[in-house]
Formats: C-alpha cells, structure tokens, sequence
C-alpha cells in the first residue's frame, strides 16, 4: 500500500529505528538526521516516515507531509544556527540528478557560503 515501509529500504529501516542514524529533530510525521557524508558544515536531511519514493510522489499523494519536510527544513536551519550563511534545501530527484535514496528526502545544507548553479 502506498506509503507502507519497504523491506529493502535504508530511510525505512532509520525511521524503524533498525539503522543507526544522528537524529537531530522528530515530528510525528518527520525525522531529521545528519547525513553520513555532510556537504557542508551542517548537512541534514529530514525525511517521511512513510515511504514515497521521491519528493513529488509524496507530495502528490500527502502534501500536507510535504509541508511539514519544508517548515522541519526550516527548523533544523533554525537550530543549525545557519541564519548568518542561510540554508539551501535541495531534493535531487531522479539518478540523473543525484538520487542515490529512493524514500523522499530534503538535504538541509548551510554553515558555508553555497555557490549558484549547483554542480
Ligand atoms: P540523494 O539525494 O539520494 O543522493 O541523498 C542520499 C543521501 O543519503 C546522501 O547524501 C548520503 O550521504 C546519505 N546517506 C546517509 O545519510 N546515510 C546512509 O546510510 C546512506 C546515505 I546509504
């Protein structure tokens, strides 16, 4: 069933609390973790707990989880104390953008200077 948790899923298993992961925020609807492989000073993601496979997909099917990733994204930048860099939310979407994960998440990155466009 849509939004059900995937056996194969490594966000699935962090929400399960079966993979240790550096949570900094939780929501009955979100958790926000560090990620293993930080792209910037703070490197957050903030996820789901349930299981879309990509950002639009859960926005389609639960916007109002969506709005909840996107105020968390700004809580964590808030808690982060990024607001002298600001913060960058960014959702790859697809191999060909970067999507290695296939369960919803927003990267939350700040504490440097971002440069524009992206890589
Ligand atoms: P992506 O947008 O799907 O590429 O983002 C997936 C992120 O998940 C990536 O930045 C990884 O470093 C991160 N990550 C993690 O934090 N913990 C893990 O166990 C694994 C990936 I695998």
């Amino acid at each position: 069933m849509a939004g059900e948790p995937q056996a194969d899923c490594l966000f699935c298993k962090i929400v399960a609390g079966d993979v240790p992961a550096t949570v900094v925020r939780e929501t009955p609807t979100t958790v926000a973790f560090r990620d293993i492989n930080p792209q910037a000073p703070s490197h957050v993601l903030v996820i789901p707990r349930v299981h879309y496979p990509d950002a639009t997909s859960l926005a389609t099917a639960e916007p109002q989880i969506a709005a909840d990733i996107l105020r968390e994204a700004g809580e964590v930048a808030a808690q982060e104390k990024t607001e002298g860099t600001g913060y960058r939310v960014v959702f790859n979407t697809g191999t060909g953008a970067g999507q290695t994960v296939f369960h919803a998440h927003a990267h939350v990155l700040g504490g440097r200077g971002l440069n524009w466009p992206p890589g």
